[in-house]
């Protein structure tokens, strides 16, 4: 598991380099930046299940089938393990957010998980939609001009649309 620091000097490392001036300017970047990055990770963290559920009661809304008899959250208990997994996929955005790496996600989340979907018949593409619909429903509230000073969080929300990005394409 790396954090964009580590990430950094593994990469140098395996060049057998010192740390040149541009990775030492992107990270010092990141270290003024740092309390927006620390909001952006307390919004999406302490509104996740909101994020989650208006998430899934759109893509219940789009695709009907999934709840509808032999559908793949059709029953409480699939509809139940359906929240959590979006749940989960929402909670390692938010390491890979705070960590500015999206390692830990890759590691300890997706990795394996389209085999795992495959095997359940459940339908990639659609947790993909899910995910994309949890990424609308976080960066409006990262984007929130409410209740904080006014900033620049574009490079800050284009990065979380990334962990977001890739969580959905290593399961679509
Ligand atoms: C991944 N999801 C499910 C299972 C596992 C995961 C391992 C099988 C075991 C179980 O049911 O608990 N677990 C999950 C995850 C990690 C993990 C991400 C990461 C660390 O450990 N069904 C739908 C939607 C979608 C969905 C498209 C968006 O129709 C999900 C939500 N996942 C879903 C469902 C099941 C499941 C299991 C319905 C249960 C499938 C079944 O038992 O038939």
């Amino acid at each position: 598991m790396f954090d964009a620091f580590t990430k950094v000097v593994a990469q140098a490392d395996a060049r057998g380099q010192f740390i040149s001036t541009s990775e030492i300017d992107a990270l010092a970047a990141m270290v003024s930046d740092s309390n927006k990055r620390l909001d952006a990770v307390n919004r999406i963290s302490s509104n996740a299940s909101s994020i989650v559920a208006s998430a899934a009661r759109q893509l219940f809304a789009q695709q009907p089938s999934l709840i509808s008899p032999g559908g793949n959250a059709y029953t409480s208990r699939r509809m139940a393990a359906c929240l959590r997994d979006m749940e989960i996929i929402l909670r390692y955005v938010t390491y890979s957010a705070f960590t500015g790496d999206s390692s830990v996600m890759e590691d300890r989340c997706l990795n394996g998980l389209r085999e795992t979907y495959l095997a359940l018949g459940t339908p990639g593409a659609s947790v993909a939609a899910g995910v994309n619909l949890m990424k609308e429903a976080a960066l409006a509230l990262v984007n929130d001009k409410a209740g904080i000073s006014a900033g620049d969080c574009a490079s800050l929300s284009s990065e979380i649309g990334t962990y977001f990005d890739k969580a959905a394409a290593s399961v679509a």
